[in-house]
């Protein structure tokens, strides 16, 4: 029987990084792609982990991001708006590059905004939005993808999954961090049950006939839906509004006839707000961080957990222990590492 592998955070991020290199990805995109990677499988986030490498190598194969790219950061005086072209490279370098400038803008206006244009973008938002309450900050994230959701009411795909995140900073704990989807799940999740045999959970999507389904071969086929009915439809719809066409940048259905394939990583743009909770709370009584975490309590205190608390638990786990992967998800790393 094949046997399971355990590496350390390191040694993945170096296998991953190798992969990237070898795929053609210079050093600042190879070593902000690995990370992001190597974060999501640490953290048990398997539909945003190594699994997302293959759909990474292929977007570049397919001459739709460009693997040599150098981000470019634009400040302009007096503005609390950065801006960050990624200069069509991997969106990950890019927050990088930006957040170190919107933390100091944040810090001096109180509201700060980074704008990323022209990025491939195929990760989770959590990492984004915990550079920002590592700083002190509140952050709020999100970004379109390509059409794969229908609206509320519709049948055919036309919404990305379209993910936001939020976060806020708890000094001496983990931060309060959610990063979702705004469609029931994340596509991710719909290929993992595809590759692993398994029916979704009814309600994730329909057919092309526009029939509910729970094969996610017909789901891939059909749409899936907005999570909430029409609030979440809503919710995504304002993620294609702020994070595309605000910013100047491709919307969902954009992304999807700029690409013609969803087997590809979406090429968009990002908007990363971050908020100073002592500059809003200024001259009221309280302190916001006090104040919150009486809040914090009080979910707990009902049997709830906070979001990011799984999260965090394999954090933890894979510090201490490492990362255990499959024998096939080793056989994948090697035969990417040939290539
Ligand atoms: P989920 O529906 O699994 O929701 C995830 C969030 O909800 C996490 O913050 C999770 O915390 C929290 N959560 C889950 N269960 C509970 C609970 N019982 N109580 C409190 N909190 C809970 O995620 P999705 O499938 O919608 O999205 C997964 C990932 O996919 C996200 O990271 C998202 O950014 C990413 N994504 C990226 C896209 C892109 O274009 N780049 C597009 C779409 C999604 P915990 O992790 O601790 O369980
Ligand atoms: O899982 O929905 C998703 C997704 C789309 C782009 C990156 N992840």
């Amino acid at each position: 029987m094949s046997q399971d592998t355990t590496l350390t955070i390191e040694a993945l991020t170096g296998r991953v990084e190798e992969i990237f290199r070898k795929g053609g990805l210079n050093e600042v995109q190879a070593g902000a792609v690995a990370r992001v990677i190597v974060a999501g499988e640490r953290d048990a986030c398997k539909s945003h982990g190594i699994y997302r490498i293959e759909g990474a190598l292929r977007t570049v194969k397919a001459g739709k991001v460009k693997p040599d790219a150098i981000p470019e950061l634009t400040v302009t005086e007096g503005s609390a708006i950065v801006k960050v072209n990624a200069k069509g490279g991997f969106a990950n370098p890019a927050v990088e590059l930006g957040v170190p400038a919107l933390a100091e803008r944040a810090r001096a206006c109180g509201l700060a905004a980074l704008v990323i244009n022209d990025c491939t973008h195929f990760s989770a938002l959590w990492p984004e939005v915990e550079a920002l309450t590592a700083q002190g900050l509140a952050g709020l994230v999100m970004c379109p993808s390509y059409s794969t959701v229908a609206p509320t009411g519709g049948n055919k795909p036309l919404l990305g999954t379209n993910p936001v995140a939020f976060g806020w900073p708890r000094p001496g704990k983990s931060p309060y961090v959610f990063d979702f989807a705004t469609s029931v799940a994340a596509r991710g999740e719909i290929e993992l049950h595809r590759r692993a045999g398994k029916q979704l959970p009814e309600g994730w999507a329909i057919d092309a006939e526009g029939k509910p389904t729970t094969d996610p071969e017909a789901a891939l086929a059909g749409a899936m839906l907005p999570f909430g009915g029409h609030k979440g439809s809503a919710i995504g719809t304002m993620v294609e509004l702020l994070a595309g066409i605000m910013i100047g940048d491709l919307t969902s259905p954009e992304v999807l006839d700029y690409l013609g394939t969803t087997t590809l990583s979406p090429v968009h743009g990002e908007l990363i707000l971050a908020f100073s909770p002592e500059a809003f709370a200024a001259g009221r009584a309280g302190d916001p961080f006090a104040r919150a975490e009486v809040l914090f309590e009080a979910i707990v205190g009902q049997g709830a957990r906070l979001p990011s608390q799984r999260r965090y638990a394999a954090r933890a786990k894979s510090q201490a222990e490492g990362i255990t992967l499959t024998a096939a998800e080793m056989e994948q790393l090697d035969r990417l590492l040939a290539l």
